[in-house]
């Protein structure tokens, strides 16, 4: 409980200092429009202002969401919603807005921030008993909240940013086997969400941390795949030799190793040589990003005996459509700063033709026809 506090007290510091700059932008005249979100439901009104850096949200609108009705007192100064008493009322035209820390307390908002570049308050609501189950951004996923007396099979919580990114359930490989059925597993029963974008099943056949045998990690994903790509990772545009975007490439630690994730499009179907080279690429002219990334300064390829540079990494396969989605798993790199095999700084290039795996330099994968830079 003591924790909770300290943790609610640091939520509404954040939150002010974030809405007194928010007043700071306000001053400027901007003309940002301001925008209110309950787990990335918007709630469009034209009575939603800030006043003396609070952010009041139509009272109205509000309960909508939630599917409940709200009262106001006789006296106007008080508005009984979801069994609370809230004050810090404003009206415009006539309608009752409400200071946005006061509904949160009373649906048990679990956060409130303040995005000021686009002018966005967001409210976190989670079903009741909702908790950070471990601090840790998990690359391409982010924050895992959830009850912790349904787990494993969930629901858990996906938060980025103070944002829901997702609703997971996670089911044994032996209760698919033994034909076990899960129904009516929690969710977000009563509150606002947004709609589903894409889902992933991913099987896990050591299982993780939190659940350690074999079973199926079932994500629903409220943001697209790149969205996704880019929470917690080194992420990668990558463009081909017009200078179009294809597509994108994300690095992000997984315990001692490197998952690389390609999504790229546009490219001739079949395989496609594909390397860390040890410069970045200037101008988009993929021959400044000189030869491959090789500080352990070995010949080409993973079956040349004197190979592999440590650029080297597997073909990737284009679709009949032209379309690359891999992952891929890579030791002995590291995207950590100043050390002597960070990737940090260098470039991907996507080659025309398959990379033979030995023919020095390159392994005669001809052209390069795609790539992009890894931040520094
Ligand atoms: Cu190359």
């Amino acid at each position: 409980m003591k924790r909770l506090i300290s943790w609610l007290v640091m939520m509404v510091l954040l939150f002010t200092a974030g809405i007194a700059s928010a007043h700071g932008l306000h001053a400027g005249h901007t003309e940002k429009k301001l925008s209110v979100l309950v787990n990335g439901v918007d709630i469009q009104s034209d009575l939603n202002h800030i006043h003396q850096s609070k952010v009041y949200v139509d009272m109205e609108e509000f309960a909508d969401l939630f599917g409940k009705t709200f009262e106001l007192s006789k006296n106007k100064k008080v508005v009984t919603f979801n069994g609370k008493k809230l004050n810090d009322i404003r009206f415009v035209n006539g309608e009752p807005t409400v200071w946005i820390d006061k509904l949160g307390t009373a649906v048990g908002a679990q956060n409130i921030s303040w995005d000021e570049k686009n002018g966005e308050a967001y409210m976190l609501v989670l079903p009741e008993g909702t908790i950070q189950l471990d601090p840790h951004v998990v690359p391409a996923m982010g924050e895992h909240w959830a009850n912790p007396k349904e787990m494993p099979n969930g629901p858990i919580y996906g938060v980025h940013n103070g944002t829901l990114v997702f609703i997971e359930y996670m089911i044994a490989q032996d209760d698919f086997v033994n034909g076990k059925s899960h129904t009516n597993l929690g969710g977000m029963k009563g509150l606002p969400s947004p709609s589903v974008v894409q889902t992933d099943i991913e099987f896990q056949p050591h299982g993780h941390l939190g659940f350690d045998i074999a079973h199926f990690d079932i994500h629903a994903y409220f943001i697209s795949d790149e969205e996704q790509h880019k929470i917690g990772t080194t992420f990668v545009e990558l463009k081909n030799g017009k200078g179009e975007k294809i597509g994108f490439a994300a690095f992000g630690q997984m315990g001692d190793q490197i998952m690389l994730k390609v999504s790229a499009s546009g490219l001739t179907p079949g395989k496609h040589g594909f390397h860390i080279h040890q410069n970045a690429i200037t101008n988009n002219d993929f021959t400044t990003a000189g030869g491959h990334f090789n500080p352990s300064d070995k010949k080409h390829g993973h079956d040349n005996p004197e190979g592999a540079h440590l650029g080297d990494l597997p073909n990737l396969t284009a679709d009949e459509n032209g379309e690359i989605e891999q992952t891929i798993f890579l030791s002995g790199v590291s995207l950590e700063k100043g050390k002597s095999n960070s990737i940090l700084g260098k470039s991907l290039i996507i080659h025309a033709a398959e990379d033979d795996g030995e023919t020095d330099p390159s392994g005669n994968s001809g052209d390069r026809v795609a790539g992009g830079n890894i931040p520094e």
